[in-house]
Order: C-alpha cells, then structure tokens, then sequence
C-alpha cells in the first residue's frame, strides 16, 4: 500500500492536522482510521478493491477516512461536497459503491436512497461498530487505490483510476522535487475531490511528516488570518485563489498592506497550478509577498509531470520541465515526435500515470499512443527545455478556476429544459477565473435565465453553471452544420 500511513509512525507524537483550534497527532490519525478500517471490513478480510464513496468535511475526519479505505483494501472515491444529488447518483451509480461514508450533515442526502438501494451509509460520528482483533490486510501497490472523477471530451464525466503505486510515484517525487519535510505546515483551501488538493497538498504533506491544517471553506480573510500567525509555510492553490488573495489585499489600508506583506517572510514555498498562471498575477503576488510563485502542469490522469524548479530560475509564463522519472514528449498529430521547436501535443510516460478509466476500457485504450504513451490534449512548445502550455487541442474544456468542466456535459444537461431548442457552451478569457463558462441559447418560448440558472443548479455543481446566457435566433455553423465555437465565442465580446 501507499507508504504514507506506514511512514506515519515515524511522526507518531507530531501533529499531523489542524482544524480550527483542533489538532490531531499521526498516532491519532493510525489509531482512528485503523479502527475505521476495521469498521468498514466488518466480517470480510479484505474490500478487494470495492468502491468506497466518502462525502467528508475537509480536516481529521476526511484524512481518515481516506486512509481507512486504503487499509481495508477499497478504493477511495472522494465526493464533492457542493454537488447536487444527481451528480452525486452519477458517480455512486458509475463506480457501483456499495458503502457511503458520510459527515453527519450529509447523512439525510444519501439516507433513502441508500436505504431502498441496500447501500451501507456509514456516518464519521458513529461508534464504531467492530471486531478489534480482525488483522487488516496487506495491500498490493499495484492494487486500484482511488478514482477521481474529470469532465473530457465526452458529456459524461469519467472516473480516473490510480493505483497505490501511481500515488506513490506522484507523492515521492513531489516531496523530492519541492523540497518537502517534516518541519512544513501548509494550508489547504483546495476542495479534496480533485488531484492539486489530495495529492500535492494533503498526502505529500502527511507523507513528508509535516502539519496540513484545513479551512472548512473557501475565505480570503480566513487564509490572511491563518497567514499572520506565522504558522504555515508551504501554500498551493489555483490562479483564482491567488487573483482573490490579490484584490482581497488591495482593499487593506496603507497599514495593513505593510503588515501582511511581513507576514509572507515565514513561507519557503508557493505553487500555483491546475490553470495557466497569468504573467499579471505572478507579478503583483511577487510585489506583495517577495514570493516568485513556482507555476507547475499536472493532469487527473498523471499528476504532476512538468515543474518550475524549487531551486533555479522560474520562469515566468512557463512550466518549467519534466519532473524527475516523467517522461514528456511533444507529438505531431500522428504522434511522432513535433520538430524542434515546434508546438505538438504533450505526451506523458511514467509511474506517474494512472491505471485506467473505470470501466471504459475503449476510454482507455484510445487516449493511450499504441506504445503506451498518455495523450494528454494540452499543446505546448518547449524553449530551452521549458514547456510553455499553449492550449487545448478541444474547445470543449473550459477551465474555470481551476476546474476542469465539459462544454458538451452543460450542454447535455441544457437541451432536456422544454423551453431550449438548442444551445452552445464556451470559454471565455476572463481575468479572475481563466475562463468563463458562457452560453448561447435558442428558445422556443420566453425564458427567465435567473430561473434558468436556479434550474441547472437542481442538475450540476454551482461552479458548471453558465455566468452568462446569450438568447440567439440560431447558432453560427459550419458548411458541415457543426457549430463552430469559437464564433460563439465572438457572440461575447
Ligand atoms: C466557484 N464559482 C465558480 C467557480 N468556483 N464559477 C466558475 N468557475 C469556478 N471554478 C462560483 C460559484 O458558483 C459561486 O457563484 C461563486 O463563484 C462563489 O462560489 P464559492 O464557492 O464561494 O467560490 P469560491 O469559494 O470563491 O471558490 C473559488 C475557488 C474554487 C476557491 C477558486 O473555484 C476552487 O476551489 N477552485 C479550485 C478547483 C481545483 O482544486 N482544481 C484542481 C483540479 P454563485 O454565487 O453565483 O453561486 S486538479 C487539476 O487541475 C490538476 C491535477 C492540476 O494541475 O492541479
Ligand atoms: P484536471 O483534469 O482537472 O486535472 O485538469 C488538468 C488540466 O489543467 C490540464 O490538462 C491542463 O489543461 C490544465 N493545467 C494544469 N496546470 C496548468 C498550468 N500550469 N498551465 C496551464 N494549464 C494547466
């Protein structure tokens, strides 16, 4: 199994994770999420690789649960805490869970529909309920450890399948690459159904040894406060966060801008990831926190693989090069490599790179080169051994705040409201969020797009749902009769 819970003993008396006025020791955490294990196990050896969805509050109670899962020989399958129940049913009907693990206030969520469906709906709080001397198995690190689940090219999201190894290959190199150890405290304000804060936060931090303290939600003012302690000094978050750090900071007075500018003396490390770092928000972050932010690519599917350096020049509008043991390779559009220094498609070999999409063998096959490559869709230019990421070879991925959404999935979901005859999605270059998700609708009877709105948010997560809606008489097509996106996206400008 992944190294991290067996490296934990080396940390016993040291505490792992903060929430709030809350910490907790490792020694809590392998106590806790072994009597979890054991609870989840019940009278069977081993979960032999059983799907294990958890919809848990960032903080302890998540870590160890995750962690219990692993132990107990599941896959762990994080849930997102702001979906809606439709797109939570997605995900426990695709993986086919046969256990939820619940904080209390979400138990109601799931209570009937696993109750009908003969789901076990496990709740963070409950005693649990066990045999103590059950011995929990050895996990195989070749054994499917998690699925996480990314929007692609198809309307449906899919569920990305890493192995215990490939989180231990993802983990390892970060903690080498980024210098990490024992003596950091990071801050996660990532939400933890996605790569940047499960991976490159929470587990390298606990593998290194280090405190990873939570916030329960998203607050510019919180992640300042936590920051004038002193306390933290490792950070990675998304281009969003840093733009609303920013403009947070720009509302300070001349006193309190000096102050919190001494405040970021305490850091050694800022990443930034999961969307393109603006050159504009790199700097005014360097003017306020003296940091040069390290900017890194990384993907569901692989992790990371290309990194500014910890020590050595960042630079700025590139990110950086291979990690240690990634391969990268640059391929035209039949997949031989693209001559020097000439844009191609970015292709990634390594222990890094997941397992497969569950159950989509075909999914699988194809965005794999026949000689085993991963084909990630991103276009990128190498100057120097610096990749610079150019963009996307599908206008259907918008990325938005860091989230990787699907133009087709909220357009899917659009076309079954009576009152829209057709529709196209976009991403629109916007400062604060990299993209904005916009939409171009025909009708065929009057529509009230906040009522619209309110609609699709009963069907999606909040943060797929169109910022704006563009009433059309028809969409702008091709010959072909293919709507031809990037004139929608004229249609906003
Ligand atoms: C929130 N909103 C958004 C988004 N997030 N709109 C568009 N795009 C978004 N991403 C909207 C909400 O619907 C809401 O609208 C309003 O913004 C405020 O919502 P709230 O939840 O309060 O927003 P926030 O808390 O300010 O969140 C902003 C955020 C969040 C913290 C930047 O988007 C976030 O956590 N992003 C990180 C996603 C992430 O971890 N990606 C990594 C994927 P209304 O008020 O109208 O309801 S992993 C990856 O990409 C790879 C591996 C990699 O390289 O890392
Ligand atoms: P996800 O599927 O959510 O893991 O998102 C992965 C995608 O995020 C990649 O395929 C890229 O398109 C994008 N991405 C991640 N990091 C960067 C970066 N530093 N610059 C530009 N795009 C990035």
């Amino acid at each position: 199994m992944f190294q991290c819970i067996e490296q934990a003993t080396e940390f016993a008396d040291k505490t792992a994770i903060v929430c709030g006025k809350d910490s907790y020791t490792y020694q809590m955490l392998i106590q806790e999420s072994g009597l979890f294990a054991k609870h989840l196990l019940q009278e069977e050896p081993d979960l032999l690789e059983a799907p294990v969805a958890f919809m848990v509050n960032p903080g302890f109670n998540y870590v160890k649960v995750q962690w219990a899962i692993w132990r107990a020989g599941g896959i762990a399958v994080p849930l997102c805490l702001t979906y809606p129940f439709p797109s939570l049913q997605y995900v426990l009907e695709d993986t086919g869970a046969s256990v939820i693990v619940v904080s209390p206030e979400f138990e109601s969520i799931f209570a009937a529909y696993a109750q009908e469906r003969g789901i076990r709906l496990l709740v963070t709080n409950q005693q649990p309920d066990l045999n103590a001397n059950r011995v929990l198995p050895v996990i195989e690190n070749s054994r499917r450890a998690m699925i996480l689940y990314t929007s692609g090219t198809t309307n449906l999201p899919k569920g990305v399948v890493t192995t215990h190894a490939n989180i231990e290959s993802q983990v390892t190199t970060l903690i080498k690459a980024w210098d990490w150890s024992s003596a950091d405290s990071t801050l996660c304000v990532l939400p933890l159904h996605h790569v940047h804060g499960i991976i490159n936060v929470v587990c390298c931090s606990l593998y290194a040894g280090a405190t990873c303290e939570f916030i329960p939600e998203f607050s510019k003012e919180l992640i300042f406060d936590i920051f004038s302690t002193g306390r933290i000094n490792v950070f990675m978050a998304v281009p969003t966060v840093y733009y609303k750090l920013i403009t947070h900071w720009e509302t300070l007075d001349e006193v309190d801008k000096t102050a919190v500018k001494s405040i970021f003396r305490h850091f050694r490390l800022m990443v930034c990831g999961s969307a393109a770092l603006p050159v504009t928000i790199l700097e005014k972050w360097k003017q306020i926190s003296g940091h040069i932010l390290l900017e890194r690519y990384g993907m569901t599917e692989i992790g990371m693989a290309i990194s500014n350096p910890y020590q050595g020049e960042r630079r700025a509008g590139f990110v950086g090069l291979p990690l240690p043991g990634v391969s990268v390779r640059l391929a035209d559009e039949n997949y031989q490599d693209a001559p020097i220094d000439q844009p191609g498609e970015i292709l990634i070999k390594g222990p890094n790179v997941f397992l497969e999409y569950w159950k989509k063998p075909e999914a699988t096959r194809l965005t794999f080169t026949e000689d085993g490559w991963f084909k990630t869709g991103d276009v990128a230019i190498a100057e120097n051994g610096y990749f610079r990421i150019l963009g996307r070879n599908s206008v259907d991925i918008i990325k938005s705040g860091g989230y990787k959404i699907s133009a087709l999935e909220i357009e899917e979901v659009l076309r079954t409201h009576t009152g829209i005859t057709d529709c196209a999605v976009v991403g629109i270059d916007n400062e604060e969020w990299g993209e904005l998700i916009v939409a171009a609708i025909v009708v065929n009877k009057t529509i009230d797009t906040k009522e619209l709105d309110t609609w699709l948010r009963t069907k999606m997560a909040a943060y797929k749902t169109p910022r704006k809606y563009l009433l059309v008489n028809e969409l702008p097509r091709n010959a072909m009769g293919k709507v031809v996106k990037n004139e929608v996206k004229q249609l906003f400008v």
